[in-house]
């Protein structure tokens, strides 16, 4: 790998470290456990870049007995030598905000939302730190507090404090307690992240030790096997269907890892991972690999007679039932996004991963035969029961048309946190179905209605509260109401940060949405003053070129500009309602955060709303529906 020569002009001067200090939380995410624990993942991760730029195999780990935290590595040493500016490297370093990737020894560094922010954070945030530098055989010293330096420099060069015929960097700081709520690190998700950076970086070892009074412990964490050990062990006390597949391979300057294993269980666990950085709300690595998968899958079943000309093909969901898989990407600059910014956005990564699943899974499948016909029974399971289910739900809904009874209500979400979660109200069983299979069930909430929702304006107060859906959606909200009198809201206990009205881009949908918004105006009016309810737009057209990629449109002027641009043929398909699309196709479509189009629902003032809902309330339709479209087109695309 090539070398970095050290210039001023490879790090940028942003401001003092006292902006750090003064909104931590921009830098570490916050000032809470997480963030604390998180100083010690900046520091590890350098010494992990180290690793990657191949010249450290050993890190050391401690918890010390008096709070603070220790990091030792075999690299090279951070660089002592005089730098431009007149001091030791080091010193530059650790004192300067530099933006990541400028100051890399690697081409994969860490860079992009709360990752790589860099040592100096650390140390601005840290009450002190001690540096010890082995390098060139001798044993350099340094000292901040509060990222100030303490200690005197001769002819800009560190103190020397013996000699060593070692080389490395050891670091140990003492987060500051007049910054951090608590400063104690939580031990468990130390160990789990430095097991999860041993399983991501085979031939590296990583060594824990905690020292504080009564959790005294010691542990090594080395995994040669790497990611494939990692599915092994995310299988544990599970019945695998068959050895793990392992594969790697570069494409667009990407090194790409997967591993993969079927259990027999109805779940899915798919982690995706960008240098080393765990993506947690996934992104286009993910993607990439799971629609190559789902293709494969499908073009095998029907080629091994398994699906018939008459079967429809398998869902995404059908084909990954039962995966563990571990999906991990070296990309020289990757773009995060999301609320957590653990998102991979950057779309050559998509195409990376495609293409060498592509070409490995045909080489792997096309040899192992026994293992390809286990994956597809999988497959086939999960779309018998998807398949009873919607037989059963279209029979329910035949049975009894407009009622409310508790057949297939709110399908929640697993995460527990508010900021991440958003619910979906579905007008219609069939696209409830396929939104409950299509979703995120990590994030996404489906909550199916059926019929017409009551109309709030008119009925009292008891009959509202009386009705299912109203009660459910209440319920479900968790933020409770206020009405004339009474006010039970509190936005704060609000589980969900978008609401997202899903409804046919007909007339009953329009007057479904009027009907919702009229209900969330009269009952909940905050939520929509704070912008959390939102309306889906799927698309209204797919094209299919005869060459080139299929598309989405979602408006009319998006295929004027289409026929625009594409002079070869193309086959339109125009979709009537959301009971057209399978699950795949409304995940990809109005689920999915990465393609979807959201329009926030936004009401100027209490004013503007109260007259929105006597609009609202009048009896033609269209003029509604237009006011809602119209307030919504105003709002801003959430991408
Ligand atoms: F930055 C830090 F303080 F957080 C930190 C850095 C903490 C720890 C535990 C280790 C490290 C670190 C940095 N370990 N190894 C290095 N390597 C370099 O900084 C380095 C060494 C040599 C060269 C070169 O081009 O010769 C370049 C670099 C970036």
């Amino acid at each position: 790998m090539a070398k970095t020569q050290y210039n001023a002009d490879s790090i940028i001067v942003l401001e003092g470290l006292e902006a750090v200090r003064k909104r931590p939380g921009m830098y570490i995410g916050g000032v809470g456990s997480k963030g604390l624990n998180h100083l010690i993942y900046e520091i590890v991760d350098n010494a992990v870049d180290e690793h990657l730029a191949g010249f450290c195999t050993e890190i050391l780990v401690t918890l010390e007995a008096d709070g603070s935290c220790t990091v030792k590595d075999n690299g090279r040493g951070i660089p002592v030598e005089l730098h431009k500016k007149g001091v030791s490297a080091e010193r530059v370093v650790l004192s300067t905000l530099h933006a990541g990737g400028k100051f890399d020894n690697n081409a994969y560094k860490t860079s992009g939302g709360l990752h790589g922010v860099g040592s100096s954070v650390v140390n601005a945030l840290s009450e002190r730190m001690t540096i010890k530098i082995s390098q060139g055989g001798f044993l350099h010293y340094d000292r901040y507090e509060r990222g100030i330096p303490v200690v005197e420099l001769k002819d800009g060069l560190l103190p020397v404090m013996g000699k060593t015929k070692e080389t490395g960097t050891e670091i140990n700081f003492l987060p500051d307690d007049t910054i951090f709520e608590k400063t104690r690190f939580k031990a468990d998700w130390l160990k789990s992240r430095l097991h999860e950076s041993a399983y991501l970086n085979p031939g590296l070892v990583i060594r824990y030790e905690n020292k504080r009074a009564g959790e005294e412990e010691a542990a090594t964490f080395s995994e040669p096997d790497g990611i494939t050990a990692y599915v092994r062990e995310l299988n544990s006390g599970k019945e695998p269907v068959h050895e793990p597949v392992y594969f790697k391979g570069t494409a667009e300057n990407m090194e790409i890892e997967v591993a993969f294993q079927f259990v027999d269980a109805f779940e899915e666990n798919v982690l995706g991972f960008c240098n080393n950085i765990f993506t947690q709300e996934g992104g286009s690595h993910l993607a990439g690999f799971k629609t190559k998968f789902t293709m494969l899958i499908n073009s095998y079943a029907r080629e091994l007679g398994i699906l018939k000309e008459k079967d429809s093909n398998f869902t995404g969901a059908d084909t990954r039932n039962g995966m563990t898989a571990v999906i991990a990407v070296k990309h020289p600059d990757p773009i995060f996004e999301g609320q957590t910014k653990t998102k991979l956005a950057s779309a050559d990564a998509a195409k990376a991963v495609a293409a060498i699943s592509g070409e490995e899974l045909e080489l792997f499948f096309d040899r192992n035969l026994e293992t390809l016909k286990a994956i597809i029974a999988c497959a086939e399971k999960s779309a018998k029961i998807r398949r009873a289910e919607e037989k059963a739900k279209t029979n329910m809904l035949s049975k009894s048309k407009f009622s409310f009874d508790s057949n297939g209500k709110l399908a929640n979400c697993e995460s527990r946190d508010p900021s991440k979660c958003e619910i979906f109200i579905v007008e219609g069983d069939s696209a409830g179905g396929s939104a409950k299979m299509g979703r995120n069930r990590q994030f996404q909430a489906i909550l199916p209605i059926r019929g017409k929702i009551l109309n709030v304006e008119k009925a009292s107060m008891d009959k509202v509260l009386a009705n299912a859906e109203i009660k459910t959606m209440i319920n479900a909200f968790g933020c409770g109401f206020s009405e004339g009198y009474g006010n039970d809201f509190d936005i704060a206990k609000l589980k969900y940060d978008k609401i997202v009205l899903m409804t046919d881009a007909d007339v009953d949908g329009s007057h479904i949405d009027t009907l919702l918004l009229t209900f969330l105006y009269r009952f909940m009016p905050e939520l929509i003053y704070d912008g959390h309810v939102y309306i889906a737009m799927p698309p209204l057209y797919k094209v299919v070129p005869k060459k080139g990629e299929e598309r989405y449109l979602y408006d009319d002027k998006a295929l004027e500009e289409y026929k625009r641009t594409h002079k070869g043929d193309f086959t339109l398909q125009r979709y009537k309602g959301l009971g057209e699309m399978d699950a795949d196709q409304l995940w990809e479509t109005t689920l999915n955060p990465e393609n979807r189009v959201l329009k926030r629902v936004e009401i100027e003032d209490a004013r503007l709303a109260s007259e929105v809902t006597e609009l609202l309330m009048g009896s033609d339709v269209p003029p509604r529906k237009k006011f809602i479209y119209d307030h919504a087109d105003e709002a801003e695309i959430d991408a």
